[in-house]
């Protein structure tokens, strides 16, 4: 549920990055970060010091500009498919006003991308989400490499109800800002339609 602050004026919205192993959630946040100017965000978390796979979460607040007279912040988390641990995603998942699902799109990961879906859906659900209800993205990653599934594959298998969607290479930093931005427009409609 969005939050806001009447003293400082500022409507916060919880984002999370979901998807299978590997899919570039981490990745998305660090190209938001680097693309985004100094005054609109403060520092990316990331828990994990290493570049490896995220054990707990990471975590990126972004201004998105006003709303009247309300500032918008969007709170980005990423949290691994696989936690290390199921009571950091209980907490993380409470009050999420929105959910970006990272696919990879190589051919190997297809299976995997499927269950990340379903657990993605069991957890929020879990949570008391509707989550049919919740403004949603789709996003097709790592299009740079050679062994992709055709899009229309992958939207047929993971976006069957025709969501915003986005292609994306997000270590070359390309459509994470787009991602970002069909999410905020989603938000933004369902706070102030
Ligand atoms: N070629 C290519 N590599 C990518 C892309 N996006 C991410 N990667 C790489 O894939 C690896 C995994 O990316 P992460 O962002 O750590 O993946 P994640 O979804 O956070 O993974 P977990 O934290 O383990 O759930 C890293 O080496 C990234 O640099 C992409 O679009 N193309
Ligand atoms: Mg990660």
């Amino acid at each position: 549920m969005a939050f806001t602050n009447f003293d400082t004026k500022e409507i916060n919205c919880k984002i999370i990055y979901f998807g299978p192993r590997g899919a570039g959630k981490t990745e998305n946040l660090r190209s938001i970060y680097k693309n985004s100017a100094d005054e609109l965000r403060s520092g990316l978390l990331e828990l994990d010091e290493s570049l490896g796979p995220t054990r707990f979460f990471d975590f990126l607040p972004i201004s998105m500009g006003q709303l009247r007279d309300f500032h918008l912040k969007l709170h980005l988390f990423t949290i691994p498919a696989n936690p290390l641990y199921e009571s950091v995603l209980s907490v993380i998942l409470k009050g999420v006003d929105g959910f970006v699902f990272v696919a990879d799109s190589r051919v190997e990961a297809m299976a995997d991308n499927v269950d990340a879906m379903s657990a993605a859906r069991r957890l929020l659900a879990e949570q008391g989400h509707n989550v049919s209800d919740m403004p949603r993205v789709i996003q097709y990653n790592k299009r740079d490499l050679n062994d992709v599934l055709p899009l229309e594959l992958l939207r047929q298998e993971l976006n069957p109800g025709q969501l915003p969607d986005q292609k994306a290479v997000a270590s070359q930093s390309i459509g994470t800002m787009e991602t970002l931005q069909a999410m905020a427009k989603l938000v933004l409609k369902k706070i102030a339609p």
